[in-house]
């Protein structure tokens, strides 16, 4: 109170939610008035952001924070009431009439869609000392994820308006999610890279808050060890983007552009794009709200479980039980042996992928009542027993997922599985751990993310009708993989399985040792041999056959350590490095046709 007339209105009524909130504490410690000033001042700027950073304000985050944290002390279970059961949704099978139709009614919606990329997290669980959305998807090209990302989004655009009646002069619009972690090193990245190709107002970053922590089952909020005058902090979560894109009035902007669907994906799936065509053709088919995409899951694998909730009182939803909680809330509701694989060797509930389709007029209604507030869950680590005290400071935390809790029963949500070779393959964990993962579990390494879109790349041309060779196993890192023929293309080259169906024809063959870089559009594969490493780059308006016998050493894939600190980090973590012995490398830089016959 001393201190209080010394600040201006706005700050006082701060300081005076906060005694009222039962915060007395934070000032318990405050030197005289007029000493440390600037200081005393910069905790109120603070308070002001977590204040006006968070739906509802400080208060709602402390009201609500009781209650969750009373919940918890009585050890209460989230799922009170409902029983679990296996969901229906759509399965698809890559290639066959069904998929390929819903992937041309993706890529015609693509045009009234917005990309939104939740990349606030450091990524604990891998280690990597940068942002991981610059690391290298695979590194016989060395593209980067967030390159990958924004590739694959404009060759979406063009494929998309390609197939609109008339002009079509649409752009995909581009959100990306960081925070205090990732901000200035994603913007970084982006500058010195030109945007990548995307034009910079196409690129939209909103930067989440942390929110406060939290010392006490009162909720009282926890004051930074190092700095009295200041509140801790830590994430909240990827929940978060819910009520950013809201408050920002990006999707305002993207209503008013005529845009349709909200697409939300994560940092580092390579993956992921092979499958967007399709599920945005299933969302736009069965006009679906909510449309999460998922794979196959292996009991415990660090996935959510896609779930339907019925409730005692008739209330039913389908949503992701998160991974730590499916195999408790299995084990209360009569199935005692918990989270495990059934017959087919996988769990019977899908693999939450987190890649969400919003269709973006019902999703701007339900944020028009809620703000973007996503139901919170808090994780204290308790001293003992008695559960009055914890072992370190807690917060509030919330998924992008749980987006549908909220929703009435008449909202449309569901699901789309893809097989997982196709869809996903993040890379979350370091190597050590990676190791560790039981036999027959995905690792979710740097490793085994870039096998998989050798993999993927090598399975899409044999059912192209190419000839591509068997894989052999190999050891990185303490993790055994497949190693298939290093195939990549750009995403300009065929964003659909028709479009990359129709570049490929006659008798093509690829053998194991082989690496195949297309970078160009109009790159069209007729009875070609490859045998060692081909590059084709090609500007947009030339047309290039290819076809022929290629034969060379090519390149290979040497093994290094991932505790050899001379290799740099990005390299080291997959466990290989490239070696170039001889490639035939060609670039079409005129207007024409073109036809390489070696
Ligand atoms: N992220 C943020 O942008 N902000 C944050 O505060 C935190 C994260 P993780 P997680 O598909 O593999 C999710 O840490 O949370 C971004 C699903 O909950 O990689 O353990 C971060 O940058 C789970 O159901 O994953 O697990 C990253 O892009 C399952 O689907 C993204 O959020 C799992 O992902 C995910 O963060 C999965």
């Amino acid at each position: 109170k001393k201190n209080l007339h010394l600040f201006p209105p706005e700050k006082i009524e701060l300081a005076k939610m906060l005694m009222e909130m039962g915060q007395s504490h934070l000032f318990e410690q405050w030197a005289e008035p007029s000493v440390d000033d600037e200081e005393k001042n910069a905790f109120f700027d603070q308070v002001a952001r977590l204040n006006s950073s968070y739906p509802g304000g400080l208060k709602s985050y402390i009201t609500t924070a009781r209650e969750l944290l009373a919940d918890s002390k009585a050890g209460k279970n989230p799922f009170d009431g409902f029983t679990p059961s296996v969901p229906t949704g759509e399965v698809l099978t890559f290639g066959d009439d069904t998929f390929i139709n819903y992937e041309q009614a993706g890529v015609r919606e693509a045009k009234n869609a917005a990309f939104v990329l939740v990349a606030g997290g450091l990524g604990e669980r891998l280690g990597y000392n940068g942002i991981k959305v610059a690391l290298p998807a695979e590194i016989t090209t060395g593209t980067g994820f967030l390159q990958h990302y924004i590739e694959s989004i404009l060759a979406l655009q063009e494929a998309s308006c390609r197939l609109s009646e008339g002009e079509c002069q649409k752009e995909i619009p581009f959100a990306i999610m960081t925070s205090d972690d990732t901000h200035s090193r994603t913007v970084e990245l982006l500058e010195s890279n030109s945007y990548f190709g995307m034009k910079p107002t196409q690129v939209k970053l909103l930067k989440q808050e942390k929110v406060a922590c939290l010392d006490d089952n009162d909720a009282r909020l926890a004051l930074d060890p190092k700095n009295k005058y200041r509140i801790q902090t830590k994430p909240h979560g990827h929940g978060d983007v819910h009520s950013l894109l809201y408050s920002s009035g990006v999707l305002k902007e993207w209503q008013d552009a005529g845009q349709k669907w909200v697409l939300f994906f994560q940092d580092t799936n390579g993956l992921l794009f092979k499958a967007i065509p399709a599920s945005l053709g299933v969302s736009a088919t069965k006009q679906y709200h909510v449309n999460s995409l998922a794979v196959p899951r292996k009991a415990k694998e660090a996935i959510g479980g896609i779930t339907k909730l019925t409730h005692t009182d008739g209330r039913s939803m389908v949503i992701n039980v998160e991974y730590n909680q499916l195999d408790p809330l299995l084990r209360a509701t009569g199935f005692p042996d918990g989270d495990v694989n059934c017959e087919t060797g996988y769990s019977p509930f899908p693999g939450n992928i987190n890649q969400l389709i919003l269709e973006l007029g019902p999703y701007m209604e339900e944020l028009k009542k809620t703000g973007g507030a996503i139901k919170e869950f808090v994780n204290p680590k308790y001293k003992d027993a008695s559960k009055t005290s914890f072992k370190s400071s807690t917060r509030l935390e919330c998924m992008m997922q749980d987006y549908p809790k909220t929703l009435p029963p008449t909202a449309r949500v569901g699901f789309t599985v893809m097989d997982t070779w196709l869809a996903y393959a993040p890379v979350k964990n370091n190597p050590e751990d990676a190791a560790k993962v039981p036999k027959g579990n995905p690792y979710h390494s740097a490793t085994s993310g870039e096998m998989a879109i050798y993999c993927a790349n090598s399975l899409i041309l044999r059912k192209a009708g190419a000839h591509v060779d068997d894989p052999v196993r190999d050891v990185f890192n303490g993790q055994e993989v497949e190693v298939w023929p290093r195939v990549i293309w750009k995403p300009k080259w065929g964003v659909t399985f028709s479009e990359i169906k129709n570049k490929v024809s006659g008798s093509c063959s690829v053998s194991q040792k082989s690496t195949l870089v297309i970078k160009g559009r109009n790159v069209f594969l007729k009875d070609l041999s490859l045998d060692g490493t081909l590059i084709i780059d090609s500007i947009d308006d030339a047309e290039v056959k290819v076809g022929g016998k290629v034969q060379n050493k090519g390149w290979t894939l040497e093994h290094v350590d991932h505790k050899d600190v001379s290799i740099p980090e990005e390299i080291r973590i997959r466990g290989f490095r490239v070696n170039k012995h001889e490639q035939l490398e060609k670039n079409y830089t005129e207007p024409d046709k073109f036809s390489l016959e070696p």
